[in-house]
């Protein structure tokens, strides 16, 4: 059963959640992103998305985050004039009239923020890196389910999209965690995170992109071969916060119809 467009915000019911089109708290973080979930009728749209590498930062700092998931339409497409800085998609964040999109832009900007940010420049550098390939793997994954039209939902375009994720998961899923696991050999402080010694929003980053790949190709995932990157998952997920966070009525599920 096709799901309904998310694209649409026209069945959503009025004042049953916070709104993209009122102004945003002074001092509490907001993320604006698609509905997980058609209020009224429960019917699946874009469920934890791109959303989710942003979640996680914040739960893992601790901080208090609302979602804002009505009127995500009107203020992206079409209320231009209600964004304080031009913004082009969800997910976004913003605080007071500071706002902010592209995901992995939005999660350097958190982690500064809460301290999950390397202090050298080189490590600095080596995890914006780190964290460009995990959105650019995503982006890619995107892709394969959406060869026809990038706006399109997947399901009026499964039947093309089929050779395309098939490639995708034979070849590139394979090269890009092969690639990650070597990160983590890379480390040479032995601490198991991405970058020094410590946790850094990279390894937020990678674990959800591990999430997502896992949940949306498990028979791919259980054959690879990358033992250090399976072990850093569930260490991730063991973390009090991450862990609290996994189990709440917060966490939404994928999709499962793409990589986002
Ligand atoms: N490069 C952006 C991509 C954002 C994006 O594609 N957002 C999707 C939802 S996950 C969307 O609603 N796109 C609408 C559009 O791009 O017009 C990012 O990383 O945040």
């Amino acid at each position: 059963q096709k799901p309904n467009n998310p694209f649409d915000d026209s069945s959503r019911r009025e004042g049953m959640v916070k709104s993209a089109l009122n102004p945003s708290p002074a001092k509490t973080w907001q993320l604006l992103y698609w509905p997980a979930q058609d209020a009224t009728t429960g019917n699946f749209f874009a469920g934890a998305g791109r959303a989710e590498y942003l979640r996680v930062i914040f739960e893992e700092a601790g901080v208090e985050y609302e979602e804002v998931s009505e009127g995500i339409k009107d203020y992206f497409w079409t209320r231009l004039d209600l964004q304080p800085f031009p913004v082009l998609a969800p997910p976004a964040i913003r605080k007071g009239d500071f706002v902010l999109c592209q995901t992995p832009v939005c999660a350097k900007h958190l982690a500064m923020e809460f301290k999950m940010y390397p202090f050298n420049l080189e490590d600095a550098s080596h995890a914006d890196q780190i964290v460009t390939t995990v959105h650019e793997y995503i982006a890619e994954g995107r892709m394969a389910f959406h060869p026809v039209k990038n706006t399109m939902s997947y399901h009026d375009q499964t039947e093309e999209a089929k050779p395309y994720i098939k490639a995708f998961k034979l070849e590139r899923l394979p090269r890009y965690m092969t690639h990650f696991e070597r990160y983590l050999k890379a480390n040479k402080t032995g601490s198991g995170f991405f970058i020094g010694a410590s946790l850094t929003h990279v390894d937020l980053q990678v674990m959800v992109m591990l999430q997502v790949t896992n949940c949306q190709f498990p028979d791919a995932w259980e054959g690879l071969d990358i033992p250090i990157l399976k072990s850093f998952l569930g260490r991730m997920e063991a973390r009090p916060k991450i862990r609290n966070y996994l189990d709440s009525d917060r966490k939404q599920s994928f999709a499962g119809d793409s990589l986002m």
